[in-house]
């Protein structure tokens, strides 16, 4: 259905130039992009003498770099304002050889685009490992052309066989818990000999991993979404490649990636970036040290790599619609070129969103990588938001601690009050586990009145909410190693013993605690007060948390009684956030108090109510 015709060029195309030119990346670009400049890769046996030529009317090639590897151009193409689209030859010739074609499209922009939302604080994120999720096509389960095609479900290190259709045919399942939007771990193709399931270590920039469906499942998918009002956000790797992406097995140049005389890990240790005192070499070590052995560390300080890279993330924006970017190992980036990177997604598109991955130590650490340069970092990354790592450990602390002076629910309250080190504290994005850390049911000790007060402080406490898949029906373990967190989905495969997907196929418990996220999901998705409202809260005292979301419509109040036992709250105190309000609703219950001077709260209990 896409632009007939291109398939009959692609074809003589192919005939007159598969044995020179190999790849030409950006696959195609688009007429009338706010930015006109665009740098091609190229890639073919021998290209270091030919003499590039383009002859279209508005597309002009600045410049052709030749790198140290003759394999490689590098085109600098600039396309007016005027540039319709369309199919242009770029010629390569060499004296005494017949010139090489290459045939590149410029394609129309969409004009659908404008309605990019991003992802904010109205989105429910539900954050999916495709492999473990569900299998909608075992016929893509093993591609013999990659290196790894063994698929065991019984192995946490193998290929499970999930798919991007399977999430299509679950999409039911997750708009009815009130999902309004899914983050994905990366599903571009890594074709790396072993693990290659979880998806960090792309070999491709332009191509999802066929045992996923490729990219017409992911267009389908994205469609599918767009079609209920769900959005879909794109993980992005900046900071490696797989080791078996084409331009680390045939580097470009020297410096495409950090090169180091033996294999040098980074040291996991954020705090370089920020401490005044901190030695070059450890900086050096932290940035340009691989992640592990089968991740390249890009060299963000060359330029190629950073248009390769960003063009690549504007690519996957234009042509599927991606509504927002959740952005991997972000401390481990050059921070330079990352807010060179914001600067150029936002210029083209100023509605798009993305968070970075910050799995670090302290509000001061976490804010340090974000926008607004508030804490004179000296660079302004143009990191809208942050995975709140520090809000996870904070409600840890609320549901595992021991009320005291700094700590239990304490902790939650410190940890929001530093939120002034933001510039916008709601772009970050609350959590309770990911595919990295232990499941939530385990955390708190598989007790379920804790489980649910973190769900409960989760929908409604500030931020854009992430719920990983599973924790809705009660998965749990621990992530060591980090397989047991992944595991299947029950019934996301043909002949499963269970389908949890399903009601009957869920236990009384998992029923619950389905039945409890949903309740108050919906409840968040239909109430603009818990996206936009302002927060206000109060100091905890004997072990109970209270705090508001307002605005001038609503208030919602939660109760968060971390004690064992049932409490009886005087609510005088909080007169400011009761704003005169003397009745309530229990969100959960539909219960209705008619006198809020004094709240009976059950033990172990986070109450959310609307008051009246
Ligand atoms: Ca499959
Ligand atoms: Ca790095």
């Amino acid at each position: 259905m896409r632009i007939v015709g291109i398939g009959c060029c692609w074809l003589w195309m192919v005939q007159l130039v598969a044995a020179q030119v190999e790849r030409v990346e950006p696959l195609h670009w688009w007429a009338g992009m706010s930015n006109p400049d665009v740098q091609l890769l190229v890639y073919g046996e021998q290209l270091a003498d030919k003499v590039v030529s383009i002859d279209y009317p508005g597309v002009q090639l600045i410049k052709t770099h030749r790198p140290e590897n003759p394999n490689y151009l590098f085109l600098d193409l600039r396309i007016a304002t005027a540039a319709k689209p369309g199919v242009f030859p770029i010629r390569f010739t060499e004296t005494g050889t017949e010139a090489i074609v290459y045939h590149y499209e410029l394609k129309a922009r969409d004009p659908e685009l404008h309605r990019l939302q991003g992802v904010n604080t109205s989105d429910l994120i539900y954050l999916i490992m495709p492999d473990r999720f569900a299998n909608g096509d075992d016929g893509n389960d093993i591609v013999p052309n990659l290196h790894e095609t063994a698929l065991n479900r019984d192995s946490l290190y193998y290929r499970h066989g999930g798919d991007l259709q399977g999430i299509i045919d679950h999409l039911d399942y997750l708009e009815e818990l009130g999902v309004t939007a899914l983050w994905l771990n990366p599903v571009l193709t890594n074709d790396q000999p072993t693990t290659s399931y979880h998806g960090y270590a792309n070999t491709e920039n332009y191509e999802i991993d066929p045992r996923f469906g490729g990219n017409e499942a992911y267009r389908k998918l994205i469609d599918a979404c767009h079609n209920r009002g769900m959005k879909v956000v794109k993980d992005l790797v900046h900071n490696h490649f797989g080791t078996n992406h084409y331009t680390v097995r045939d580097l470009p140049m020297p410096d495409w990636v950090h090169e180091w005389p033996a294999y040098t890990k980074t040291n996991y240790r954020e705090q370089v970036h920020m401490d005044p005192y901190a030695s070059k070499a450890d900086r050096v070590v932290m940035v340009d040290g691989w992640f592990d052995k089968q991740m390249a560390d890009m060299n963000h300080q060359n330029p190629f790599v950073r248009n390769y890279i960003t063009q690549s993330h504007i690519w996957w924006i234009e042509e599927m619609g991606v509504d927002g970017f959740r952005l991997d190992t972000y401390a481990y980036n050059d921070l330079d070129y990352m807010a060179e990177w914001a600067t150029k997604i936002t210029e083209e598109y100023p509605r798009m969103t993305f968070f970075g991955e910050t799995w670090v130590h302290g509000v001061p650490n976490q804010a340090f990588f974000t926008t607004g340069n508030r804490i004179n970092q000296g660079v302004d990354t143009g990191l809208q938001g942050v995975t709140d790592f520090q809000g996870l450990w904070a409600i840890y602390e609320a549901l595992n601690g021991k009320f005291g002076w700094m700590d239990g629910v304490v902790r939650l309250y410190n940890t929001l009050a530093n939120d002034f080190m933001y510039e916008d504290p709601s772009r970050n994005v609350v959590f309770l586990d990911n595919h990295d850390l232990s499941r939530f049911y385990s955390v708190v000790g598989e007790d379920d009145l804790k489980f649910r007060s973190g769900i409960a402080w989760l929908l409604t406490t500030r931020g854009i909410p992430q719920l990983y898949y599973g924790t809705e029906i009660l998965m749990k373990n621990y992530a060591n190693p980090d397989g047991l967190v992944r595991e299947d989905f029950p019934g996301g495969w043909k002949g499963d013993r269970v389908d949890k997907f399903t009601a009957s196929g869920r236990s009384a418990a998992e029923n619950e605690a389905f039945d409890y996220v949903k309740k108050l999901a919906n409840y968040r998705k239909q109430h603009a007060v818990l996206h936009t409202g302002k927060l206000l809260q109060f100091i905890p005292e004997n072990g109970v948390y209270v705090y508001f979301r307002y605005d001038e419509q609503a208030t919602v109040m939660v109760i968060m009684n971390s004690n064992a036992e049932a409490v009886t709250l005087d609510t005088e105190r909080f007169a400011e956030g009761l704003r005169g309000r003397r009745g309530a609703v229990n969100v959960v219950t539909d219960e209705v108090l008619t006198d809020i001077g004094r709240i009976a709260v059950p033990a172990t209990t986070t109450m959310v109510l609307e008051l009246r």
